[in-house]
């Protein structure tokens, strides 16, 4: 494993963009089955009411969003998403809290209820509930969890302007409190903040540094979501996308690189660029945590067209170590289980203006 510098990332990020993507695709293609994308489903299990300012997210109780908030999700209603998740070829759930950090109380021992109850239906379980102390993360892993989510979202200069309320440290010392409980990281950020490319190399040298790397990594576009600070934020162009993709896949070649919120301003072209890229995860089904994703149908599509086939649970604790690249009689038996619900959702920007009219309503 080399230590990268940043003149190092930041050359690579700017290499000509076919030329990245061939090195990127040239790495992806040594440690990684190609065909194979890992599907994760999200479920906001406590949605709003957060005490933090991150100022991207809607779930913050001091901006103005338009989401329904909710309380602690009972075991029956993550048990009914788990089922739902894995009939549409999910290998993981992803159990999502609008916290500032996890306190030791009785709501985080109804979590590590949740965690046993997904663990059991052999779904890989991941949680994200801001910040855990290592005793903390332990019982996590005793309940069954597989991977902890923490995103360091962006570089430690550029954090300042994002969040007041908790600093860079905070969020690497919760990165090290899991690794202590033996659990997997997973840690990436948000490009289209405003940041400079500087901010997005400076991100993957902190996480490319972490020994060992995370084994996953999320790259999210930034949803500008109304009445949040960044509303006015532009969708990043899609080469950006690509560019921070094949740079996290060079620098880290084993880790899955998770193609996160923002697909659904991405066209086919541009997540199959993605792909090609490096990109070897997904969150499927239609809601992210409060925002719209792309429906299964068209994901199901997009996978049909790009031959590319869900990976399962604990498929090589998220590491591969074939680069066969031929379907096997099981992959093909996993991929015609891979079901079609037929709903559909509308896109961001219906959602966008659906919560402009309600503010609007509330105002007058
Ligand atoms: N409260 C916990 C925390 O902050 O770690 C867990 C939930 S938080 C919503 C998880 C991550 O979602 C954030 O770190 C951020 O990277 C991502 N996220 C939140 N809002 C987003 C948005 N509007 N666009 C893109 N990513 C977003
Ligand atoms: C991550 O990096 N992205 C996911 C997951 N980890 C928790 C969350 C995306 C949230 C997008 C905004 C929302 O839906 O609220
Ligand atoms: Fe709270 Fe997490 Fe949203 Fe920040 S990202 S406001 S900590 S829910």
């Amino acid at each position: 494993m080399r230590d990268w510098t940043l003149d190092e990332i930041m050359e690579v990020y700017n290499m000509p963009l076919l030329e990245l993507v061939f090195q990127a695709a040239t790495v992806h293609r040594k440690h990684h089955n190609p065909r194979e994308v890992q599907i994760s489903t999200l479920l906001s299990i406590k949605t709003g009411g957060c005490p933090e300012d991150c100022s991207y997210c809607p779930q913050a109780a001091r901006y103005h969003t338009d989401i329904d908030k909710n309380d602690l999700m009972s075991v029956e209603q993550v048990e009914k998403a788990a089922i739902d998740a894995q009939a549409t070829g999910s290998s993981r759930l992803c159990m999502g809290a609008a916290w500032r950090n996890v306190k030791n109380d009785d709501e985080f021992e109804h979590v590590l209820k949740l965690v046993k109850t997904v663990n059991d239906m052999k779904m890989e379980v991941c949680c994200t509930l801001g910040m855990v102390t290592e005793s903390q993360a332990k019982r996590l892993a005793e309940a069954g969890l597989h991977a902890y989510n923490h995103n360091l979202d962006t570089s430690e200069d550029y954090y300042k302007e994002i969040i007041s309320t908790r600093g860079y440290q905070d969020r690497l010392d919760t990165l090290s409190n899991v690794r202590k409980a033996k659990l997997t990281v997973c840690s990436g950020g948000i490009v289209g903040m405003g940041e400079a490319v500087e901010d997005r190399c400076k991100m993957l040298k902190t996480l490319s540094m972490l020994r060992p790397q995370p084994e996953s990594v999320p790259i999210n576009a930034l949803v500008a979501v109304e009445g949040t600070p960044l509303e006015e934020q532009q969708d990043v162009p899609i080469w950006e996308m690509v560019r921070m993709v094949a740079t996290t896949r060079i620098v880290m070649p084993t880790t899955t690189v998770r193609l996160s919120a923002g697909r659904t301003s991405m066209t086919a072209e541009g997540q199959a660029l993605c792909f090609m890229a490096g990109a070897s995860s997904i969150f499927a089904g239609d809601k992210l945590l409060t925002t719209p994703n792309p429906d299964i149908n068209s994901d199901m599509e997009l996978f049909d067209t790009l031959g590319l086939i869900p990976r399962k649970s604990f498929a090589k604790n998220e590491q591969r170590v074939s680069s066969e690249v031929t379907l096997t009689e099981a992959e093909k038996a996993e991929k015609i289980k891979w079901s079609r619900p037929t709903h559909k959702i509308e896109k961001n920007e219906d959602y966008k203006k659906q919560a402009k009219l309600k503010r609007k309503e509330e105002v007058l």
